[in-house]
């Protein structure tokens, strides 16, 4: 698990090389822009059940075969699981954003994923539906200009949907 300075410094380390001037840039910006990255990701943080609860209504009401009987979110305890399991991929996005790098995503959540739904018999490609649900509210939350100092947020807009995006085609 690595954030966006520790990745650096061991990419530099296995060249053994000092860091780059263009690696020290990178990381200079990231720094300057650290508060937009800290509200987003306590935006979205503090935004996470509804953003789940959306995500997964919708989901529902454009693929209703799941929430009938026999679908993979029907009963009480499957609903739930369902539900779980985007908290936790919406929490795994919230760390990578943080971190500036995604392999905590990968190395924590997303690793072995898809042959778990395979093995459960969870339709893979729905989950990623439920995911870029998730992500069209998490950035339009985090994204949202008012009641916050403005600024130009497309950079970090455009890293927080790969994050998504990631988890979406490693499951669907
Ligand atoms: C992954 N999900 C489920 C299970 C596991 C995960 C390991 C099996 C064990 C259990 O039921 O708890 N767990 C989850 C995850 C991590 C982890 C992401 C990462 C660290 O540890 N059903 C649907 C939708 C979809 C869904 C398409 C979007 O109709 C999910 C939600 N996941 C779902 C369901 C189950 C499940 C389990 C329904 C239960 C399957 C079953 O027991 O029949």
């Amino acid at each position: 698990m690595l954030d966006a300075f520790a990745k650096v410094v061991s990419q530099a380390d296995a060249k053994g090389e000092f860091l780059s001037n263009a690696q020290l840039d990178a990381l200079s910006n990231m720094v300057k822009d650290g508060s937009k990255r800290l509200d987003t990701v306590n935006r979205i943080t503090s935004n996470a059940s509804t953003i789940v609860a959306n995500a997964a209504r919708s989901l529902f009401e454009e693929q209703p075969q799941l929430i009938s009987p026999g679908g993979n979110a029907y009963t009480n305890r499957r609903m739930a699981a369902c539900l779980r399991d985007m908290e936790i991929i919406l929490r795994y996005v919230t760390y990578a954003t943080l971190a500036g790098d995604p392999s905590v995503l990968d190395d924590r959540c997303l690793n072995g994923l898809r042959e778990t739904y395979q093995a459960l018999g969870v339709p893979g490609g729905s989950v990623a539906a439920g995911v870029q649900k998730m992500k069209e509210a998490a950035i339009s939350i985090a994204n949202d200009p008012n009641g916050i100092t403005q600024g130009d947020c497309s950079q970090l807009m455009s890293e927080v949907a790969s994050y998504f995006d990631r988890a979406a085609s490693a499951v669907g």
